[in-house]
């Protein structure tokens, strides 16, 4: 039975809501809402640390020192983004300890496209203009979700997004102006990340089970294929000032399914590789809780002889 309590919160949720302002932490919230949420986040954190993998596995060929500068640089912002994101799932009572174990086991998701392998440079550039650019267009709209924590980490991972598209698109405007068998290797490499890049923006619209809930929570503000669709007209004209061509928009949504549930050409290899790091940074963790152990031991002993001297 709903208590008299309950309405009243569940009203001032609703019009808290409708009023288009944030929900904070410390609000009262429906639990639908805050599983959501937890769901939502926990898999756009995992994206970003698994997003490390495909490029971070470049950093030792970078064909110069600039690029490789460049490449270190993006790669450490997503740790970031990562780090800042489970920092707001926090906020929803789970732990980043807990979340990665749900990564490492398979119970939580992260984007399709880390699925698929970066195979040349131009896929370094490739993955900063079309992944990054579906990220930003899917992810602006985000800085105005309703929930407070996340859409404020939304603004800063968007402003350094946008510089991760444009040294994307600098790295293959560079190779378009170099020779044959350059403009031939970022051909490729569209031609190979187009399709995926589409599929990061989640199932057509008639097969997504979430939308119409987060869209009336204010979780997400625009549908899947809307924002698909946005980028395909943002894209389009940078391809025409680049140079390249486009592949068609018929997407395989069978193949999607199979990447989303683990079937991707690289899903077995992200989840070992990221299982490796956690186990293998068991010793960090430990470290560091033994030192603030100790500071909270010293800090309780200063307490009680300082109390011990007053008396
Ligand atoms: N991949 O009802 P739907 C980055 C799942 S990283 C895998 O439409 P929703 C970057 C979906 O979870 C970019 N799974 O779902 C990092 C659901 O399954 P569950 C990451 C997908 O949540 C490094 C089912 O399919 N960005 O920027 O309403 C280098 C039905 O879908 C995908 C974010 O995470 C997918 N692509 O909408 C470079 C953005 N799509 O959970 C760049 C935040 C759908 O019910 N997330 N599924 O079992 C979102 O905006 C939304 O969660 C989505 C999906 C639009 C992705």
């Amino acid at each position: 039975m709903t208590s008299a309590v309950d309405t009243d919160l569940q009203a001032g949720f609703d019009a808290t809501i409708a009023a288009g302002d944030r929900i904070e932490p410390r609000d009262w919230m429906p639990e639908g809402y805050r599983r959501t949420l937890v769901r939502q986040i926990a898999q756009h954190a995992h994206s970003e640390i698994i997003g490390m993998q495909p490029e971070g596995n470049w950093i030792t060929r970078a064909p110069s020192l600039r690029r490789k500068a460049i490449l270190l640089a993006k790669v450490q912002d997503e740790a970031g983004h990562g780090l800042y994101l489970y920092s707001a799932c926090e906020t929803l009572g789970v732990s980043r300890e807990d979340l990665t174990r749900q990564l490492i086991a398979g119970a939580q998701k992260y984007s399709s496209i880390f699925n698929y392998p970066a195979l040349s440079y131009a896929d370094v550039g490739t993955i900063g203009w079309l992944v990054d650019g579906a990220a930003i267009c899917n992810q602006v709209p985000l800085c105005r979700t309703s929930y407070g924590p996340y859409g404020r980490s939304m603004i800063r991972i968007c402003k350094e997004e946008s510089f991760h598209q444009r040294q994307g698109f600098e790295l293959l405007a560079t190779m378009m102006r170099g020779t044959d068998e350059q403009r031939a290797m970022v051909q490729e490499s569209v031609d190979r990340f187009w399709k995926p890049a589409l599929m990061m923006f989640g199932p057509p619209d008639s097969q997504s089970s979430n939308t119409e809930q987060s869209m009336a929570w204010g979780i997400k503000r625009h549908t899947n294929d809307e924002l698909r669709e946005r980028f395909i007209e943002m894209t389009a004209p940078q391809a025409a000032a680049l140079g390249v061509t486009l592949p068609d928009n018929d997407l395989d949504w069978d193949e999607f399914w199979t990447v989303v549930k683990g079937g991707g050409p690289c899903s077995a290899q992200r989840i070992a590789h990221r299982k490796r790091a956690y186990d293998d940074g068991a010793w960090v963790r430990e470290a560091a809780m033994a030192f603030a152990q100790s500071e909270v031991d010293g800090l309780a002993q200063r307490v009680s002889r300082d109390q011990e001297a007053d008396r």
